[in-house]
């Protein structure tokens, strides 16, 4: 248990220097409870790449009632990436799919579709670095596009 909870805690120093002050402070009381959170309620910021304890990078984009990916831009290095989208929209469905020959080398996995509420991962390993243009394909229309940088 207390192995457990430190663990977490460390991941969560290394997710964002304005936690680790909390986190500290917390650490003494002892009573396991954690203090309300911003954002997502659990892992890291939207956007942000950590390192799974498996080596894997891990990444979590959302969608909403608009049309825009949140963010719509990140960065990987070359390796495994598990990408987990959030679709927090109440009423729209929304999907996710790298845009067929945009990107320097095809990535096949995608998500065909996300009901609102709904969260799904995936996983998929790059090595060419460049700009991999993503997209939910019902709304390219409104321009729901993004960009995953696969550094060189
Ligand atoms: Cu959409």
């Amino acid at each position: 248990m207390r192995g457990q909870e430190r663990a977490r805690r460390g991941r969560a120093l290394l997710a964002g220097g304005v936690l680790v002050a909390t986190v500290l402070t917390g650490c003494g009381s002892g009573d396991g409870r954690s203090a309300p959170q911003a954002a997502p309620s659990s892992g890291p910021a939207l956007g942000t790449v950590t390192t799974a304890p498996d080596g894997v990078q891990e990444v979590t984009l959302q969608t909403q009632d608009d049309y825009v990916f949140s963010p719509a831009t990140f960065t990987v290095a070359p390796g495994p990436v598990r990408l987990t989208v959030v679709n927090v929209a109440e009423q729209m469905t929304h999907n996710f799919r790298f845009t067929p020959d945009a990107g320097p080398a095809p990535i096949d996995p995608e998500i065909p579709l996300l009901t609102p509420g709904e969260s799904r991962t995936i996983e998929f390993t790059v090595s060419t670095p460049g700009e991999y243009g993503f997209e939910c394909s019902f709304h390219t229309q409104l321009d729901q596009y993004g960009v995953m940088t696969v550094s060189g």
